[in-house]
């Protein structure tokens, strides 16, 4: 019995710095219809997908931009996507930013979450790799201060056994780094859920938007094949407050190849039947880790960040 998962990739457009969350919600609550309405089981958001992309503003107080956090999760604002889910059945991924008191201390992180159908909170990812900076850089065109408003995630490259699978979590920058999939490969990831938010130009060079999309659509297709896994990736697009944010919002097979992929920069739902069956032949073959990989030779990974080159 093949075990099919039908995701919807909930793309949103641009979410404007004056858009309230319930707008927000609102415009979420059709894509998870018309999800239920394709029988979804699944339905993936965007990164920070509550608010506009606020890291590309500068607070001298960063306590203002705890405006953009959420205290609580649910909230009132995202209750009904949690009711919603319950009502349709169906699973969803929402990544947001987190304001948490954790040992007496308060602390802010960029967030994803995954709901079961039944409107549980199975499990939470906090992003680790934090693109940008955190003081305001003058030389740039624009700024990317996720430095500055977020502490690196603190929980690791978690899975999660929902829907039949294995299901796994990261955001963003994570998926440009092949050590994120491979830790969730080595707990045996049947698909990763991913959100991002990227700007269609570079704050610090003229590389041209198609190699931005280039780079997008390459890491998504080799942190699934690498891992033969499939792996769901939601942008939030479009021009927010004159400020361009790339689509490209993609499902990727455990080959590698694309099977979906949005076509605007709006709120598009992209819809593709999940076989998880089909990763068993890759990790069992090319990347059967236990028979092929060796680790003796890759030490330098995680004793080096950095890298040392040669006298
Ligand atoms: N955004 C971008 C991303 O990693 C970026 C930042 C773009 C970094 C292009 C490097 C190159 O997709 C977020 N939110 O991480």
């Amino acid at each position: 019995m093949a075990r099919l998962v039908k995701v919807g990739a909930a793309q949103l457009g641009p979410i404007q710095r004056a858009d309230s969350r319930s707008s927000v919600v609102e415009r979420m609550l059709v894509l998870m219809q018309k999800a239920h309405v394709q029988d979804c089981n699944l339905v993936v958001f965007p990164e920070l997908a509550l608010t506009t992309f606020f890291p590309r503003w500068y607070f001298e107080d960063t306590a203002e931009a705890d405006t953009w956090f959420e205290s609580s999760m649910p909230s009132v604002e995202t209750q009904p996507l949690f009711g919603a889910a319950k009502r349709y059945g169906m699973g969803f991924h929402l990544g947001y930013a987190e304001k948490v008191e954790e040992q007496g201390a308060v602390h802010r992180y960029n967030t994803a979450i995954l709901v079961d159908p039944s409107g549980t909170i199975v499990g939470k990812y906090r992003k680790v790799h934090l693109p940008g900076h955190a003081q305001f850089d003058p030389k740039r065109k624009f700024q990317h201060l996720e430095k500055r408003y977020f502490e690196v995630g603190n929980l690791g490259f978690r899975v999660w056994r929902m829907l039949g699978g294995i299901m796994g979590m990261c955001i963003c920058n994570d998926r440009r780094w092949p050590e994120t999939f491979r830790v969730m490969g080595l707990q045996g990831v049947e698909m990763v859920v991913l959100g991002y938010n990227t700007p269609t130009t570079n704050s610090q060079s003229d590389e041209p938007p198609q190699l931005r999309a280039f780079h997008n659509r390459l890491s998504m297709q080799a942190g699934a094949y690498q891992n033969s896994s499939w792996v769901v990736g939601v942008a939030k697009a479009g021009r927010e407050d004159g400020h361009e944010l790339m689509g490209g919002s993609a499902i990727v097979a455990p080959t590698g190849e694309i099977v979906a992929e949005a076509h605007t920069l709006e709120d598009e739902l992209v819809v593709a039947t999940c076989d998880l069956d089909k990763c068993a032949f890759g990790k069992q073959s090319v990347f059967n880790f236990a028979a092929h990989r060796r680790i003796e030779h890759y030490g330098l990974i995680t004793q080096q960040t950095g890298a040392v080159l040669p006298e």
